[in-house]
């Protein structure tokens, strides 16, 4: 392969860390900073729409994140260029992370010791076995089946819920619209790792919460636009939900004067679950160029008529 330039448009990027990244994993693949002439390959998040139209040669975008709905929002980008989604090990196992460590704290409900120990009061807590706790994943995609994958190895009794069908040994799989409620019923713990489409937005609300178990918690860690955040408040408000935890909000940054700030059954990270790994993603990059290149299809590439 000859070489193949790739232009870098990534706002608030490190272009010197990422064209590191890109010298180690190809020496077929440059890093350029400026649209130039004839660049076929584009990395890019939060780009102006302006960029676009300097890119005629354009034909494939990969994006630094898994969630594209932004792209698919805005009309400049050309719908002759296909779009990546972005998978790669670091961002996958970051997200892991998170999700376990959220379904962790619910699960041993530590977000009680915390407060109990600003009482300096030895609570006296039962939990159960982690088998006989009923954990969901929204979403089995990159993500969503990799955080089932690792609950499951932790012990717990785990569903998944995706658009078709999936087999994951040891993960209790349900597909469609006709059996989401059958997901649902009685989780005490739920995850939602889908993407945001017309299907799923405002998915997590107050006839989806009156279908877990009574003080069930939810974590959020796909898009702010999910949530009907009201319906969150009213839930916890009435101990229809117990807790959850929010990676991702309606506004980014959450505003200083937001609810959920000092809701103490709120616990909010800054929409970090899952950071990329430029020296992993560069070569999965490469990877994905060099299949372009060979006439393969790509993988994790967007159906724009489904929305993700
Ligand atoms: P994928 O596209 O790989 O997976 C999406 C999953 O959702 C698939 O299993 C898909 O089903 C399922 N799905 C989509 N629509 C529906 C529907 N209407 N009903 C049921 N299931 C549906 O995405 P990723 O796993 O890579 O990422 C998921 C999301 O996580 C991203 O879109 C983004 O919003 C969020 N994210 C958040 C980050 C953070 O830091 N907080 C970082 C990265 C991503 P099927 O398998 O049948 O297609
Ligand atoms: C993503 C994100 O979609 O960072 O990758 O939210």
């Amino acid at each position: 392969m000859t070489e193949r330039r790739i232009l870098f448009a990534v706002r608030d990027g490190d272009f010197a860390a990422w064209k590191a990244a890109f010298r180690q994993a190809s020496p077929q693949l440059a890093l350029v900073k400026q649209p130039e002439s004839g660049i076929r390959y584009a990395l890019v998040w939060r780009s102006p729409s302006e960029l676009y139209p300097t890119l005629p040669d354009l034909a494939v975008i990969f994006s630094l994140g898994a969630g594209i709905e932004r792209l698919l929002h805005d009309p400049a980008v050309p719908r002759t260029a296909a779009i990546v989604k972005m998978a790669e090990p670091g961002m996958t196992a970051s997200m892991t992370q998170y999700i376990l460590w959220q379904v962790i704290r619910h699960h041993r409900r530590f977000w009680e010791l915390e407060a109990a120990q600003e009482e300096a009061h030895w609570l006296d807590q039962d939990y159960p076995a982690p088998w006989n706790r009923k954990v969901g994943v929204l979403g089995l995609g990159t993500l969503g089946s990799a955080a089932a994958a690792t609950l499951r190895d932790f012990g717990f009794a785990t569903r998944g819920w995706s658009r078709s069908r999936k087999a994951i040994d040891g993960v209790a799989c349900f597909a469609g619209d006709a059996e989401r409620d059958a997901f649902l019923d009685g989780l005490e713990i739920l995850v939602c790792l889908l993407p945001l489409t017309p299907q799923t937005t405002g998915i997590l609300n107050a006839d989806l919460f009156a279908r877990l178990a009574p003080g069930a918690a939810l974590v959020n860690a796909a898009r702010g636009a999910h949530l009907n955040e009201a319906d969150l408040l009213s839930a916890l408000g009435s101990g229809r939900l117990a807790a959850a935890a929010l990676d991702v909000t309606g506004v980014e940054p959450l505003p200083a004067e937001h609810p959920f700030w000092h809701h103490p059954r709120i616990f909010i990270t800054p929409h970090n679950a899952a950071d990329i790994d430029p020296a992993t993603a560069a070569a999965e990059i490469a990877r994905q160029v060099a299949r372009f290149e060979a006439g393969q299809q790509l993988e994790h590439e967007v159906e724009r008529d489904r929305g993700y």
